[in-house]
């Protein structure tokens, strides 16, 4: 190694021990599995981010499986997600920040966490990782995951996972407000 390279890998090693992300200083990994039961419907509508919408009246699906097997048989077009869940308030002391793996989402999304749009992607096989600030998420309380999806043609939906919440950071945060 040339020492040049070498001093980087010094000064980067420091910042991560700084910063806390070096060896032995990494705070506890959480993760929660977010797969299971959500809430479904066809169609387009801007208020079903919002955490307060009632959702008792959609369609209960399983996530992830393509939504032409959950009730929207031979459907093209936009639907809505929702997933409601509690962030255990043992996570909020260590935790400095969340990235939520949606899956592989057919064909295009654009993903809430608590009515703020956290990312969106388009492709039906690239599987999503989105990073959540930790100021977004409501630790011991209700948390809701809202996603608009367009299918444009053939199978639509969350059709792979895995879908999890996990402790972690990106790069930047690319959230609205954040
Ligand atoms: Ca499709």
């Amino acid at each position: 190694m040339e020492p040049k390279t070498w001093g980087v890998s010094v000064i980067v090693a420091l910042l991560m021990n700084i910063l806390g992300l070096g060896a032995g200083l990494e705070p506890p990994r959480y993760e929660m599995s977010l797969e299971g039961q959500w809430k479904l419907s066809a169609g387009d509508n801007y208020e079903w981010k919002s955490p307060e919408f009632n959702d008792e009246s959609w369609k209960n699906a399983q996530v992830p499986a393509a939504w032409e097997s959950q009730g929207l048989t031979d459907y093209n077009g936009y639907g809505w997600y929702r997933y409601t869940f509690v962030v255990p308030k043992e996570w909020e002391k260590t935790a400095r920040g969340f990235i939520l793996d949606a899956g592989q989402i057919d064909d295009e999304d654009i993903t809430f966490v608590n009515g703020h749009d956290v990312g969106s992607s388009s492709g039906w096989d690239v599987s999503r990782s989105y990073g959540v600030p930790k100021s977004l998420i409501k630790f011991g309380e209700k948390n809701v995951i809202a996603i608009r999806v367009y299918d444009r043609t053939g199978g639509g939906g969350i059709h792979k996972g895995p879908v999890k919440l996990r402790s972690g950071v990106v790069g930047r945060f690319d959230v609205e407000g954040y």
